[in-house]
């Protein structure tokens, strides 16, 4: 199967194995993995998915959840989700992520951080040995408008990311703005300062105007990668 088939083929599986009739909180990511995500829980049935409420990680998550006529819900209702499903940019060996392709992180962590469960679905692309192996881009910063520049400076001549930039919009003028009206920035760095990457996190977010951070270390329990094929890697 080509890359599609790869991802649904990685969603399918995840959803089989870790989306049960007894989870009922369930956090819907973001991306272009996710709705296969959908597309499998809606398999599992109208009766078994009207006890259940879904929980958007933003604006075309909630789509999703909305065209699937599944039932939407918000974490400040559900403080404890059963399981969250998501997408990445790129997964190391000990299921580090780089994630906020979509400009979505911020929500996603908190999602994902809510789950009892994290489960990270994607095509064979994103399955790395260590960060900054495939994806180029950088890792994703959500920052306040306001700060974005005094940010910038910071990641280009402190924390040792000269080509740090401003995430600009394909369909609009100016830069992306994010669901909580943010903005991001891309900023990359060479396997030496990213081969750690919890204290990469902790650095970047102490930087004053970051929002969040698309380093997600320790919080996934398993990813699940369909391979070209037609195999599905499984990593935990
Ligand atoms: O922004 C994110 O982290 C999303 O999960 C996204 O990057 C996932 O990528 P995908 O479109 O390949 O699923």
């Amino acid at each position: 199967p080509g890359i599609e088939g790869a991802k649904r083929l990685a969603a399918y599986t995840a959803v089989d194995k870790h989306i049960l009739p007894h989870h009922k909180i369930i956090g819907i990511g973001s991306g272009s993995t996710v709705p296969y995500v959908v597309e499998r829980i809606t398999q599992q049935g109208t009766e078994l998915n009207k006890g259940r409420i879904f929980i958007p990680t933003g604006f075309q998550s909630k789509e999703l959840i909305i065209e699937a006529g599944l039932n939407l819900g918000d974490v400040d209702q559900f403080l404890t989700i059963d399981v969250t499903i998501d997408g990445a940019d790129e997964v190391d060996a000990q299921l580090n992520c780089i994630k906020g392709g979509g400009a979505c992180h911020l929500r996603e962590k908190v999602l994902a951080e809510a789950a009892k469960t994290f489960i990270i679905v994607a095509d064979y692309r994103k399955n790395g040995k260590y960060l900054g192996e495939n994806f180029a881009h950088g890792v994703p910063i959500e920052v306040v408008p306001f700060a974005y520049a005094k940010v910038l400076q910071n990641l280009r001549s402190v924390l040792g990311s000269p080509n740090a930039s401003l995430r600009m919009a394909k369909a609009k003028a100016g830069p992306v703005v994010t669901d909580n009206a943010n903005f991001v920035i891309d900023a990359p760095f060479s396997r030496d300062l990213i081969k750690d990457p919890s204290s990469l996190l902790t650095k970047i977010k102490l930087l004053t105007g970051v929002v969040e951070v698309g380093l997600f270390c320790n919080i996934a329990q398993a990813a699940y990668f369909g391979n070209q094929d037609g195999s599905v890697t499984i990593k935990r």
